[in-house]
C-alpha cells in the first residue's frame, strides 16, 4: 500500500473492554484506510493520552488476518477446516440450526453468548434483543464485574464515586488492585499529574511489583486475597490513633462503634501474618492515609479477582469511609461509574420483552453448562445451539478443560461471529465476518470516567464484514422475532438512546462526540446521602439484598463476615500445590485481543511464569526453563521467569495468550476455576493453587506469528 497524505482526521471513541473508553483522533487516509490514532485532548479524563496497541490500530483493522467472507466448517470440529460460503447461506444455517435446536429441546436450548469485545451499547448488547424475543436461554454476565461491583455496591449503596479527575488534586492517592500503567493508563496521568502540581504521594497495592508499583513512592506486595486484612488494620490504627473522622462516622455511616471495637483485635500485627507485610509497612500506609486529608483511593479490579473479592473490595472502600476522606475534593474513592448513566436501553436489549422465567446461565461456567451439568443448566434442556460476538470463551473463560469438551461436543452448533480466526472461532461451524468500531456506529460510557461518547463509522468494512447489529436483524427476520429495535439502524438506536437521555441527539454528537455526566461534587461524594433509604454507608452490608437481583445470593454467602475482615475462602496452596497463580492482563493485549497483531505478540514473547528466584533455586529450574503448572483443573505448558519482584510461592502468569502459544496447546484458564464466589458470583482469575513442575521432555517452542 502506498502512503498518501491523510486527507482529514476524524474523531471517535475507543470501544474495547477497558475502564478507559478514550476519545480518539483517527488519520482518514481514504474511504478504506486509517493512518495513525491519537489521543483527542476533547476528554478532560483521557486527557490526549491512549495506549500503544490502539495508537498503532491501523495495524489490527488493517490486519490480513481479518476476517472477510462467511465462513462454514468443512472438516472435523477445531480442525480449522473452512470454506468460503454467501451470507444468505450462512445466515440460512444458523436460522435452520436454531429453529431445529428449539423444535427439539425447546427455546431455552439456544443460548446467545457474549461480552464486550466492543463496549458499545448497541453492536454489544443487541443481541439481547433477539434473545429476549426468541425466549432464548439468558446470560448472567459474570466474568469480569461482579466480585467488585458487589462489594462495592455493598458499601456505597450504588456505583457511583468521586469524580476520577480529582485524583490530580490529591495528596496521597492509593492504586489498590490495578496496574494502572497497563490496564488503565490514563489513571496514572492524574495521579502523576498531583504528584507533580502537589507534592502527592502515590501508593500502590498488589502482589507483584508491576509497572505501577515502580512508579509509586510506597509499594505494598502482599499475599493474594489478603486485602482485607490490610485494610482492616489501616482502620484499627485510624481508630487507636484518633486519626478516624468521628463526626463523619456519627452522620454517614451505620455502626461505627460496632465496626471500632470488631478492629480493637485486627493489629497491624495481626495482618502482617496474613499479608506478609512488616507491621512497619502497615504502619506507615495507616499513618499516610490518617494524616492526609485529601486521599484518594482508586480501586481495581484485580484485587476483587478472589474468591474473597467481594469482601476485600468492600473493605477497602471502608478506609475512606473511617478516615472521613469523602469530604474533601481530591479525596474519597473511585471505582466506576455505570450508574450515572441515563442510558434508555429498552429499544436496543428488547427489555419489555424479557421474561424473567427464562433460565438465566452463568457467563463464567460456560464449561460446566455445555458439558451438561444439571446445575449450571438449572434442570433445564441442553444448550444445543449458540451465537457467540465479542467474546473468545475458548481461551477466556474459566476451567478450560470443561470449556474445549463443551466446544468439541458434535451435537452443539455454534455461530462466531468475529473479526479474526479466534480459538473460539476455530470451534465453530459457521464464522461471520464482523467490523471493527471504525466500520459502524455505536455509542460508548466511560466506566472509569464520566462521559457519554459517539463512535461514528468513519471507514468502509473489509471484504464482506458486517456490524453485529445488521446480523441480529437479519436472523430476527429468518427466526420470526418481532421487535421495533429489529427496525432500526444502529445510527436511529444511537439518536434514540442519546434523545431520552436528554443528551443531544446523533447529528449534534459529530460535532462534538462527548458529553460529561459528572454528577456534581455533594452527590459524587455522596454528602448527600449513600445509597440507602437511610443514607448511610454500610460496614454491616447485608450481602443477600446486594445479590438480589434474579437469582439471589450464591456460593458460601451465608459464612461471610457481618464486618470488615480477612474471609479465608481462597483457594489455598497445600502441599501437591505450594503456589498461588496469579493471571492479570498483559500490557500488549486487551484480554484476548490484540493478540492478533504482530506488534503486541512480539512485545509479550512467549507465556511466561513468572518465580521468585528462590523457589526456582529450590525447584533446581532456571530463568527460561520450560515448566508445568499443574493443579485439579489440568496443566499448562509455558516457560518460568526469575523474578524478586512478587513473595516465594508466588507465580504469576501475565496475558491471555492464544492457546496456540503454549507447547501442549492449552491456555492459562486451564488453572483457574469457574465455581461461583459469593456472594454474586464472578470469575476468581487471580486465585488458584498449583505446582510448578520441571518439563523434562522436548522444548518444543511453538510458532509464533
Ligand atoms: N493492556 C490491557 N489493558 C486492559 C486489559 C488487558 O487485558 N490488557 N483488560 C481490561 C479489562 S476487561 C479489565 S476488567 C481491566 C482490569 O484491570 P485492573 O483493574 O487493573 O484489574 P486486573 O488487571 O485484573 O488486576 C490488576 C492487578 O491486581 C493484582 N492482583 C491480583 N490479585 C490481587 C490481590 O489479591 N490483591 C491485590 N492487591 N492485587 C491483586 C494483579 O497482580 C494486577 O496487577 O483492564 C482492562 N484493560
Ligand atoms: N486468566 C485470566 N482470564 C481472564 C481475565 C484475567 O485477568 N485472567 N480477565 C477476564 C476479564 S476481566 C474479561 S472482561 C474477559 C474478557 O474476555 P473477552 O470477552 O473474550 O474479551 P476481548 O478479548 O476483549 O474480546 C473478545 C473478542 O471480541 C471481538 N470483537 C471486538 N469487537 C467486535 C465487534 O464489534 N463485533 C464482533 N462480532 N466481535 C468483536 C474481538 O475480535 C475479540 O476476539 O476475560 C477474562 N479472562
Ligand atoms: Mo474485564
Amino acid at each position: 500500500m502506498t502512503k498518501t497524505v491523510p486527507v482529514r482526521t476524524a474523531r471517535t471513541t475507543c470501544p474495547h473492554d477497558c475502564p478507559s473508553t478514550c476519545s480518539l483522533e483517527v488519520e482518514l487516509i481514504d474511504d478504506r484506510t486509517i493512518g495513525r490514532v491519537r489521543g483527542s485532548t476533547e476528554n478532560s479524563y483521557t486527557a490526549g493520552v491512549i495506549c500503544a496497541k490502539v495508537a498503532r490500530y491501523a495495524e489490527r483493522v488493517h490486519s490480513p488476518d481479518r476476517l472477510l467472507r462467511p465462513l462454514l466448517r468443512c472438516g472435523p470440529k477445531g480442525s480449522g477446516q473452512f470454506r468460503e460460503i454467501g451470507w444468505d447461506e450462512a445466515l440460512d444455517r444458523i436460522a435452520e440450526a436454531f429453529l431445529a435446536a428449539e423444535a427439539r429441546h425447546g427455546a431455552e436450548s439456544v443460548w446467545p453468548y457474549y461480552y464486550a469485545g466492543t463496549m458499545g451499547q448497541v453492536q454489544r448488547d443487541g443481541i439481547n434483543r433477539l434473545r429476549h424475543a426468541k425466549k432464548y436461554s439468558d446470560q448472567f454476565s459474570t466474568i469480569c464485574t461482579n466480585l467488585a461491583w458487589t462489594g462495592w455496591i455493598a458499601g456505597h449503596g450504588r456505583l457511583t464515586g468521586a469524580d476520577p479527575r480529582e485524583m490530580a488534586k490529591s495528596d496521597l492517592v492509593v492504586i489498590w488492585g490495578t496496574n494502572a500503567v497497563a490496564t488503565q493508563v490514563n489513571v496514572m496521568t492524574h495521579a502523576t499529574r498531583a504528584r507533580k502540581e502537589r507534592g502527592a504521594r502515590i501508593v500502590v497495592v498488589d502482589v507483584y511489583r508491576t509497572p505501577t508499583m515502580e512508579q509509586a513512592d510506597l509499594g505494598l506486595v502482599l499475599r493474594p486475597g489478603t486485602d482485607a486484612a490490610l485494610a482492616c488494620a489501616v482502620m484499627h490504627v485510624l481508630f487507636r490513633d484518633r486519626l478516624a473522622d468521628r463526626d463523619w462516622l456519627e452522620k454517614y455511616t451505620d455502626v461505627p462503634a460496632e465496626l471500632e471495637a470488631h478492629l480493637v483485635s485486627r493489629t497491624p500485627a495481626w495482618a502482617s501474618a496474613i499479608t506478609g507485610l512488616s507491621v512497619a509497612e502497615i504502619e506507615t500506609f495507616a499513618r499516610m492515609v490518617g494524616t492526609t486529608p485529601k486521599t484518594f483511593f482508586r480501586l481495581g479490579y484485580g484485587f476483587s479477582r478472589q474468591r474473597n473479592g467481594a469482601v476485600a473490595m468492600h473493605a477497602a472502600a471502608c478506609i475512606p469511609a473511617v478516615a472521613g476522606s469523602w469530604r474533601h475534593e481530591g479525596g474519597g474513592a473511585f471505582h466506576n461509574n455505570g450508574a450515572i448513566f441515563r442510558t434508555d436501553k429498552t429499544l436496543v436489549e428488547g427489555l419489555d420483552l424479557r421474561d424473567r422465567s427464562v433460565r438465566r446461565l452463568d457467563q463464567s461456567r460456560i464449561g460446566a453448562v455445555l458439558t451438561g451439568d444439571p446445575v449450571s443448566l438449572k434442570g433445564g434442556p441442553p444448550v444445543t445451539a449458540m451465537l457467540i460476538q465479542n467474546t473468545n470463551p475458548m481461551s477466556v473463560a474459566p476451567d478450560q478443560e470443561k470449556v474445549r469438551a463443551g466446544f468439541a461436543r458434535d451435537d452443539l452448533f455454534v455461530a462466531v461471529h468475529e473479526q479474526f480466526m479466534t480459538d473460539t472461532a476455530k470451534m465453530a461451524d459457521v464464522v461471520l465476518p464482523a467490523t471493527t468500531f471504525l466500520e459502524h456506529d455505536d455509542l460508548y460510557r466511560g466506566g472509569g470516567n464520566s462521559y457519554v461518547l459517539l463512535g461514528p463509522k468513519l471507514i468502509e468494512p473489509p471484504g464482506e464484514a458486517r456490524e453485529n447489529h445488521a446480523v441480529i436483524c437479519a436472523l430476527a427476520e429468518r427466526l420470526g422475532a418481532v421487535h421495533p429495535g429489529f427496525e432500526m439502524s444502529a445510527r436511529d438506536h444511537v439518536d434514540h438512546m442519546l434523545r431520552a437521555g436528554g443528551y443531544g441527539s446523533f447529528d449534534e454528537l459529530v460535532d462534538r462526540p462527548l458529553v460529561d455526566c459528572q454528577p456534581p461534587f455533594e452527590r459524587a461524594h455522596f454528602l448527600d446521602g449513600f445509597g440507602y433509604p437511610d443514607g448511610r454507608f454500610r460496614f454491616a452490608p447485608d450481602w443477600t439484598s446486594v445479590a438480589a437481583e434474579n437469582d439471589g445470593p450464591m456460593g458460601p454467602w451465608a459464612e461471610m463476615p457481618r464486618l470488615p475482615d480477612h474471609w479465608a475462602v481462597t483457594e489455598a496452596a497445600d502441599e501437591a500445590h505450594p503456589f498461588r497463580l496469579v493471571t492479570p492482563p498483559a500490557r500488549n493485549f486487551l484480554n484476548s485481543s490484540f493478540t492478533e497483531t504482530a506488534t503486541s505478540r512480539a512485545r509479550e514473547g512467549r507465556p511466561e511464569a513468572e518465580i521468585h528466584p528462590d523457589d526456582l533455586a529450590r525447584l533446581g529450574l532456571a530463568d527460561g526453563d520450560q515448566i508445568r503448572l499443574v493443579n485439579a483443573r489440568g496443566a499448562v505448558r509455558l516457560w518460568a521467569r526469575a523474578f524478586d519482584g512478587l513473595r516465594p510461592g508466588v507465580v504469576v502468569v501475565e496475558g491471555i495468550f492464544p492457546n496456540s502459544a503454549f507447547p501442549d496447546g492449552r491456555g492459562i484458564n486451564t488453572l483457574t476455576g469457574a465455581d461461583q464466589p459469593a456472594p454474586y458470583g464472578g470469575a476468581a482469575f487471580h486465585d488458584s493453587r498449583v505446582r510448578v513442575e520441571k518439563w523434562i521432555g522436548e522444548d518444543l517452542s511453538p510458532a509464533c506469528t
